[in-house]
């Protein structure tokens, strides 16, 4: 019986304290990934291959005569709700996935934030929300795409 109670009284203190780390802290996810929000913002991206001084790289862009390798740097305030659609305007398999920084070989993939596969022609939506201000990267997650310059930098600044 006492140890039930020690325990209930356990519980209670850890569910308070969590409560408090959420107030004081402000503990929320830096990004919320969710087909069922509406975004505020809509943007296409373009990706694909380009050549630049006779060496083939992989671009992104706001337009798919304006790619570049590493891709143009996306600006957005706290709280937005962006709709990213990803066009693949080149020849092979891309994708289009936000990540906590570049990594070309093993990035760090999470559903909500990544197109998959997109091939050559297609494209796909992803809904983002940035919740906190800060830096993260998108990057194209095929291994060995990233380092031939299909990735760029995200900012999120305070509203
Ligand atoms: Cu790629």
């Amino acid at each position: 019986m006492k140890k039930t109670i020690i325990l209930l009284a356990a519980i209670a203190v850890a569910i308070d304290l969590a409560i408090v780390a959420v107030l004081v802290f402000d503990l929320q996810p830096p990004l919320r990934g969710a087909v069922n929000l509406t975004p505020n913002i809509e943007l296409t991206i373009y990706g694909g291959e380009i050549t630049v001084d006779g060496q083939v790289r992989y671009a992104y862009g706001f337009s798919p005569d304006t790619m570049t390798a590493p891709g143009p740097t996306l600006n957005f305030t706290q709280g937005d709700i962006v709709g990213i659609t990803f066009v693949n305007v080149g020849q092979v398999v891309h994708t289009l996935t936000i990540v906590p920084f570049v990594d070309p070989n093993n990035p760090e993939v999470l559903d909500n934030y990544d197109t998959g596969l997109v091939e050559g022609g297609d494209s796909a939506t992803i809904v983002v929300q940035f919740n906190q201000v800060g830096n993260l990267n998108y990057q194209c997650a095929v291994p060995g795409h990233a380092s031939l310059g299909m990735w760029g930098n995200i900012t999120v600044t305070e509203q």
